[in-house]
């Protein structure tokens, strides 16, 4: 399909698509297998530019936006989503700035961020809220010039790596969401710490930690926006970063689509290639059509977003559950193509599907989606009516 991508957007899939066949491909196994964080590639993606991306040139960015950005996620995510985690994480981190922050904020963060000198993170969940976003309990009092912050982040993505962190605490925990403010956090902190490493299913080559705040002082001048305005932030910046999970499914089962497809031209049984079968055919045939309208929804959105819309989080959570889904049936069907060879980890189709499984669930689980995007609908026809 020709999605009619610029030039600077030909020019960023085909140098991500470069540097994960020389960079990322020959590690990819070992990185999987030792749960190792790929600090050698974040290194190559700083050094060609790919971290300025979504920046806004003010700031040492190429202002390319959300499409770009996919692209990027999706190019490096049909390699090692591991790897393309690692790095869509570090949007993921900046969006709140890059949404909500002041001028000082933006001068002093995002140049660092899009250098990829530094990485960053985004910390929302805790052990006691996941999808109630709005249950968390990190406490931030502010004493003076500094706010006090007690609590434990998890699930961190770039959790111990990045050096910048946005934080959602409770400045007022009795207003709830009302009552939640995102802060800057640096590395290095007083009172931060990163706790448990996580070893997980898939996306292994991501670090995922911890963050332990014990009367951890924050500067005034790190609050971003203002007190109580943390909820928004947080969802806002999920709205823009949904469709680059989108993406990465999309990167994922493609990655997966075109390794069956190389291998059922290879394979034969029944004196003939498995790919003149009937029954691969038509597995193949649906792998390739919800890829495609995967894509189709994933940049219809980051278009939307790059066109200056004002509330998309329906069509970002659409792309999110349409892709994510099927990233986890294509790249299933894949490892039932290679038949018993694709339950084996010589063949790369099994971490795969492994990589595929967190994207149904991070960033917002699928049942947490379809909820937004029904309370999208319901509101849209009620003020239709009342038109
Ligand atoms: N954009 C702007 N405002 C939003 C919004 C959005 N996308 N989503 C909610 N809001 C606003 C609501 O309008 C409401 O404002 P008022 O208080 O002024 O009415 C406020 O935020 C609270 O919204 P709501 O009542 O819908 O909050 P809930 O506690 O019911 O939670 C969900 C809403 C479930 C959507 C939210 O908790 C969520 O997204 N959970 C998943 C979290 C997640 O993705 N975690 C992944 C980890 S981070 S990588």
């Amino acid at each position: 399909m020709d999605y009619r991508l610029s030039e600077d957007i030909l020019a960023i899939r085909e140098l991500c698509s470069d540097i994960a066949a020389r960079h990322i491909r020959p590690i990819r196994e070992e990185l999987d297998r030792e749960n190792r964080f790929p600090a050698e590639v974040m290194k190559v993606l700083a050094d060609s530019d790919l971290f300025r991306i979504y920046i806004p040139e003010a700031y040492g960015g190429l202002g390319l936006g959300s499409l770009a950005l996919c692209v990027a996620a999706e190019e490096l995510s049909k390699v090692c989503a591991g790897v393309a985690t690692t790095y869509a994480a570090n949007a993921l981190g900046a969006m709140p700035i890059l949404l909500s922050g002041s001028e000082e904020q933006k001068s002093r963060f995002l140049p660092g961020l899009a250098s990829g000198s530094n990485l960053a993170a985004f910390a929302l969940t805790e052990p006691d809220a996941g999808s109630d976003a709005g249950g968390i309990r990190t406490r931030a009092i502010l004493d003076g010039d500094s706010y006090v912050l007690n609590g434990t982040k998890q699930w961190i993505t770039n959790g111990g790596e990045a050096k910048v962190y946005t934080v959602i605490a409770l400045t007022d925990p009795d207003r709830g969401a009302r009552g939640a403010s995102a802060f800057i956090v640096e590395d290095g902190a007083p009172g931060f710490s990163y706790g448990k490493k996580e070893d997980k299913m898939g996306i292994r080559a991501s670090a995922t930690r911890e963050l332990v705040f014990e009367d951890c002082r924050v500067p005034v001048a790190n609050l971003i926006a203002r007190e109580g305005m943390g909820f928004m932030v947080a969802m806002r910046t999920l709205d823009n970063s949904r469709p680059g999970v989108a993406a990465q499914a999309v990167g994922i089962a493609q990655g997966a689509l075109d390794e069956a497809l190389a291998y059922a031209s290879q394979r034969r049984q029944f004196g003939q290639r498995i790919d003149s079968f009937q029954a691969i055919q038509f597995m193949l045939a649906d792998m390739a059509t919800q890829v495609e309208a995967a894509r189709a929804l994933t940049y219809s959105v980051a278009r939307m977003i790059d066109s200056g819309a004002k509330r998309f989080e329906k069509e970002a959570a659409m792309a999110k559950v349409f892709a994510s889904d099927t990233a986890m049936r294509v790249t299933t069907d894949a490892v039932q193509i290679f038949g018993g060879y694709g339950y084996m980890k010589e063949y790369p189709v099994e971490k795969m599907m492994r990589d595929a499984k967190i994207t149904q669930i991070y960033e917002g689980t699928n049942q947490i989606q379809r909820g937004v995007i029904a309370s999208a609908l319901i509101r849209e026809s009620a003020s239709k009516d009342r038109k």
